[in-house]
Order: C-alpha cells, then sequence, then structure tokens
C-alpha cells in the first residue's frame, strides 16, 4: 500500500494528469489516502504563487481568471485554476458555466482545473482548498489562481490563503463603495474594476480611490485600481503586472514571509483543532453518548461547561 502511495505521489510530482485528478478526488473526500499522499507530496510545494480572485457574483471572476490564465500561460506559466462554487454540489449550475467559460483553456495540458463546492462552509473557500493548492503547486503549477465568491467578509479566508488578492467590483451592481463592510475592502492587494464597458465605471473608480485614500495600509502598499473588461481582455495585461509588482514589493518588504507565517500558524492550529475535536467525537460521542448527554443538558442535570470539562478530559487520559 505504502508503495503504491509512493508511486501515486511521483505520479503526481510528474505532472500526471489523472494522478492529479485522484489526489484530488481522494483529498475532496477526505479520504485516509489523501493525508498519506498530502504527507508525501507537501515537501515540494511551496513554490507556487497563489492569487485568489474575489468578488460579488457575476462580477466576472470567472471570465477575469480564464483571460488571467491565459496571459501566464503565455509567460511560459504552469498555471492551476480552482473555481470554488458557494452552491450546493446539487444545483450545478455555476459549476456547468465555469467549466463551458474556460474551455478555451481546456486542451491545454499545462493547465489544470477543478471546480469545487464550499459545502455551505463559511470562509468562501471549499474545506479541503488548501490541500488542493497543495497538490497543484507540488505537480508544478507556477501560478495557483482560486476564483471564490464575494459574499461579504467571509471570503477573508481566501486572503489567508493567498499570496495576494485581487478584488472585483463592477459598476452599477450596488457595489457602492459605502456598502462594502470593511473587512472586504481590507483583503484586496488590487481592485479591478471589471465591466468598464458599462456606464459608472469611472464613478466608482474614483470612490475606491478616495476611499484608499483615506486608510493606508500597514504595510505601506497602495492597491492599484485597474480598469478591465474580462470579456475582451482589455486590462488583464495590467492585473498581471500588477501581481508581479505586488509580488516584488512582498519579496523585498518580506511580507510574503510573513502573510506565509501567519497562513501556516492558522493553518496548524486549525488542524490541531479539527483533529482533536475529531479525536474526541470517535470515542466519545458515538453509541447514543451525545445524545445521553444532550438529554442531561435538557434536564439541567449537567450543566454543559462541566460536560466539556470531563469529555475532553476523558479523552485526554485515553491518550
Ligand atoms: N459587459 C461585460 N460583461 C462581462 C464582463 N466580464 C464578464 N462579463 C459577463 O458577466 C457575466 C458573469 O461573468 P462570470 O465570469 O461568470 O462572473 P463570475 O464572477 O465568475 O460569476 P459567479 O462565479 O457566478 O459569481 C457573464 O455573462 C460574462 O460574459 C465585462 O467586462 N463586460
Ligand atoms: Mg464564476
Amino acid at each position: 500500500m505504502t508503495d503504491s502511495i509512493q508511486t501515486w505521489a511521483e505520479k503526481v510530482l510528474a505532472r500526471d494528469r489523472r494522478a492529479i485528478a485522484r489526489a484530488i478526488s481522494a483529498v475532496e473526500t477526505r479520504d485516509a489516502l489523501g493525508r498519506e499522499l498530502l504527507k508525501r507530496l507537501f515537501p515540494a510545494s511551496g513554490k507556487a504563487e497563489v492569487i485568489g480572485v474575489t468578488g460579488s457574483p457575476g462580477t466576472g471572476k470567472s471570465t477575469l481568471v480564464e483571460k488571467l490564465a491565459g496571459a501566464y500561460r503565455g509567460a511560459g506559466a504552469r498555471v492551476g485554476i480552482i473555481a470554488v462554487d458557494p452552491t450546493s454540489p446539487f444545483s450545478g449550475g455555476a459549476l456547468l458555466g465555469d467549466r463551458i467559460r474556460m474551455q478555451s483553456l481546456a486542451s491545454d495540458k499545462e493547465i489544470y482545473i477543478r471546480s469545487m463546492a464550499t459545502r455551505g462552509q463559511l470562509g468562501g473557500l471549499a474545506p479541503t482548498t488548501h490541500d488542493v493548492v497543495t497538490i497543484l503547486d507540488a505537480a508544478g503549477c507556477d501560478a495557483v489562481l482560486i476564483e471564490t465568491v464575494g459574499v461579504g467578509q467571509d471570503e477573508v479566508e481566501v486572503a489567508r490563503l493567498a499570496d495576494a488578492t485581487a478584488l472585483l467590483l463592477v459598476p452599477g451592481m450596488g457595489d457602492d463603495v459605502q456598502t462594502f463592510k470593511a473587512g472586504v475592502m481590507e483583503i484586496a492587494d488590487l481592485y479591478v474594476i471589471n465591466k468598464t464597458d458599462l456606464p459608472g465605471a469611472d464613478r466608482l473608480a474614483q470612490e475606491v480611490e478616495a476611499m484608499l485614500s483615506l486608510a493606508a495600509r500597514g504595510d505601506g502598499w497602495r492597491p492599484p485600481i485597474i480598469k478591465a473588461v474580462a470579456t475582451t481582455g482589455s486590462g488583464v495585461g495590467e492585473v498581471k503586472q500588477a501581481l508581479e509588482q505586488f509580488r516584488c514589493f512582498q519579496e523585498q518588504s518580506t511580507g510574503k514571509e510573513k502573510r506565509r507565517r501567519a497562513y501556516w500558524r492558522s493553518r496548524l492550529l486549525e488542524l490541531l483543532r479539527q483533529n482533536l475535536f475529531e479525536k474526541v467525537a470517535r470515542e466519545h460521542l458515538g453509541g447514543g453518548s451525545l445524545e445521553r448527554y444532550v438529554d442531561d443538558l435538557l434536564q439541567h442535570r449537567a450543566d454543559p461547561y462541566s460536560l466539556v470539562e470531563r469529555i475532553v478530559a476523558e479523552s485526554v487520559a485515553s491518550g
């Protein structure tokens, strides 16, 4: 078994597309094999530039990601695309749409596209997006583009995972700058005013400009505002250029290391939390125990604080 995982990992590292697809599926279903595979792939990851593209539904994220992927390919980079879909796995409409829309990339063997459903998880990412990035990174993608829905403060999660985050805004969608939650504006390393073929683009750009001049970022980076028409590809070169400038800025100012350090710190804590919870749930909440505890609480025979202390103590004692 170990041997076959080793071979599988080697195939992923050698960019075998079937092996990559199987690896992602194993990780998505939280298969134990997936975890074993990730252990072997992790040392080879950490090289890809991870770029988050976020914005309200319909702002043109998929269209921009497709064009941006084309621009990276044009520069000889290998590209991974992860489209995170907010809808349930059942409606599937947007997934299908993305696949059709990104068809121009489908025949390119150096581009890997994967759609994922958030399955109700907050944060704008699917629970296993982090691990899929590791796989694509280990498989030699120079850039991994993550499209994620912007539904408020939730997509802060993608900014944590990404080295750079682009926020798409479009004129006339009620996306008035005043209505943004502060958190959403804070995550953007660059702003893309998309659909500038529609009226109101200049006003929107001015509003963002005005907002940015009110509060300087702690790291001294002034997020550029780029006007684009994703459908024609206009402005896409500028977006790519701005991402490169930001990367240079980050490398010179050690911002990138700081960001990745913060990411791995919280990722480690998150995995630890998840792992400990799963252990406790497996060992102490099965076989009707959970409902018996709930009965105790309902009847006020026990208080939840003491119960949790007892369950945790038992779990720790059991090793
Ligand atoms: N007029 C105009 N339409 C655009 C532009 N960019 C994208 N669109 C259109 O806007 C619609 C939505 O584009 P998508 O790329 O699917 O947007 P999205 O943000 O990925 O949408 P969701 O993933 O569903 O949130 C499509 O019909 C695009 O053709 C643009 O620059 N101008
Ligand atoms: Mg989309």
